[in-house]
């Protein structure tokens, strides 16, 4: 099996999953230094305000990376670290230590592809209503403005957003992440218009401000149905089942790639949406939708789907003892085959597959390593199903594992583990777990020994 020579082999982080320093070198206070601080918020009360301590690490990280073998690196600049209060004064420690990391990245060869939200809002912004603020497009666009101002020089590879569902489910609806509420999908709704706003400001500004040619995209939850079959019919019901919109319901696809893609918020979901559907202007689709050069999607599992007696799709359940993670997401590698099938034929965009992962309960052997079997199997098998949609002529470009470390897993603490590389969280020591090693010989030999 061959990949095409300028795959990207990544791996992805978000800074404050990762870079502890929460309160060092002039960084504001982010919405999650506040959420993690109220007592059960967060698993055992842990906190980012360590984490793998990457912020003092990076240069050791950035070695690791090398060592694996990877060409890309997916990270995020904290919107807090360049400037503190959110708007306004910008932070020139917080500059310094992303200059000093890409020089380092660039210098090991490893192309940096920089997200701009990944949920690291400034707490002073929340505290202006976060993203239910009409304001906070505009702000948005300035921070992104100020990071390209900076690092266009060296950085080429952009995403906006990531995973605008659970930004808004979690953390509006639910409550169970930063800032901790529980909203009606009405306000939710225009929350959530005001980030895809925020995603088409952040666009804009990265287009006119770009000192190279940028190459821009978005880094939404690829939610989706993988067919059961391969009879059309399946197809046609696992493909219609990816696209649809349940009005009980902000999880899905369609919502929140059809206006950056599409220009327009799906019918069926204006209708399933009702009364709560946001309230918006021709103006707001164009500023949504500007043109992007790839289509960033974060793919874990999906449900199997067929068709059913009338043809509606019907959902085929897990076998008894299918594989899962700790999470107890089920193990479908063929995901990444059909989501990347749907998600070409309607975006017509370049893929790229900005996370893909699995969490797993290994730990420390005795002689040193760590084995963890089941990571391997799920990178080797996901990628076996990149590789056929590649050969079907859908165009990934690209894989990002989640995660390169261990890291600072949300309202779960240090609980999961994703890393291809172990954190030693009382230490800081990282070990490349075989599955890392695995992954640098998948690199090596262009996907040779899949
Ligand atoms: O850790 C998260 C990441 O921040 C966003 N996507 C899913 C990962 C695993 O839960």
């Amino acid at each position: 099996m061959s990949f095409p020579k300028d795959f990207v082999w990544g791996a992805a982080t978000a800074s404050y999953q990762i870079e502890g320093a929460a309160f060092k070198d002039g960084k504001g206070p982010g919405i999650w230094d506040v959420f993690c601080k109220k007592p059960g918020a967060v698993w055992m009360d842990h906190s980012g305000d360590v984490a793998c301590d990457h912020y003092h690490r990076y240069a050791e990280d950035v070695g690791i990376m090398k060592n694996i073998g990877l060409n890309g690196y997916r990270m995020e600049v904290s919107w807090p670290r360049i400037m503190p209060e959110g708007c306004g004064a910008v932070n020139a420690k917080g500059i310094d230590f992303y200059d000093r990391l890409f020089d380092e990245l660039l210098k090991a060869g490893i192309t940096p592809w920089v997200t701009l939200y990944h949920w690291n809002l400034p707490q002073a912004l929340q505290e202006r209503g976060g993203w239910q603020n009409p304001d906070s497009p505009k702000w948005f666009g300035d921070f992104t403005a100020i990071v390209v101002d900076k690092f266009s020089d060296r950085v080429v590879h952009w995403m906006t957003v990531n995973e605008p569902q659970v930004i808004i489910n979690h953390g509006l609806v639910t409550g169970c992440h930063a800032p901790g509420f529980k909203i009606s999908f009405a306000e939710a709704l225009q929350a959530g218009h005001n980030l895809l706003l925020a995603h088409g400001r952040s666009v804009s500004a990265i287009r006119s401000g770009a000192k190279a040619v940028p190459q821009i995209g978005y880094a939404p939850v690829g939610w989706s149905r993988r067919s059961a079959s391969d009879d059309p019919r399946d197809v046609d019901a696992a493909r219609h089942a990816t696209f649809e919109i349940d009005p009980t319901s902000l999880w899905n696809s369609a919502w929140w790639m059809d206006p950056v893609f599409l220009g327009r918020y799906p019918d069926q979901g204006l209708e399933a949406y009702g009364a709560a559907a946001p309230k918006f202007t021709d103006e707001d689709m164009k500023i949504i939708s500007q043109e992007l050069d790839f289509c960033g999607v974060n793919i874990y599992t999906a449900m199997a789907v067929k068709a059913g007696a009338d043809g509606r799709p019907e959902l085929v359940p897990n076998t008894v003892g299918y594989r899962m993670n700790t999470y107890d997401w089920p193990i479908t590698p063929d995901v990444l085959y059909w989501a990347g099938k749907f998600f070409y034929e309607r975006y017509k965009k370049p893929l790229v597959i900005t996370e893909n992962g699995t969490c797993i309960a290994e730990c420390v052997s005795k002689d040193g390593s760590v084995h963890d079997p089941q990571r391997t199997e799920f990178i080797a098998d996901h990628l076996i199903a990149v590789k056929r949609a590649i050969d079907e002529g859908i165009p990934y470009r690209g894989y990002f594992y989640w995660s390169l470390l261990d890291n600072f897993e949300w309202h779960w603490g240090y609980k999961h583990r994703f890393g291809m590389v172990h954190v030693d969280f009382e230490t800081g020591e990282r070990i490349i777990k075989d599955s890392g090693k695995f992954y640098g010989e998948v690199i090596r030999s262009g996907g040779g020994n899949l």
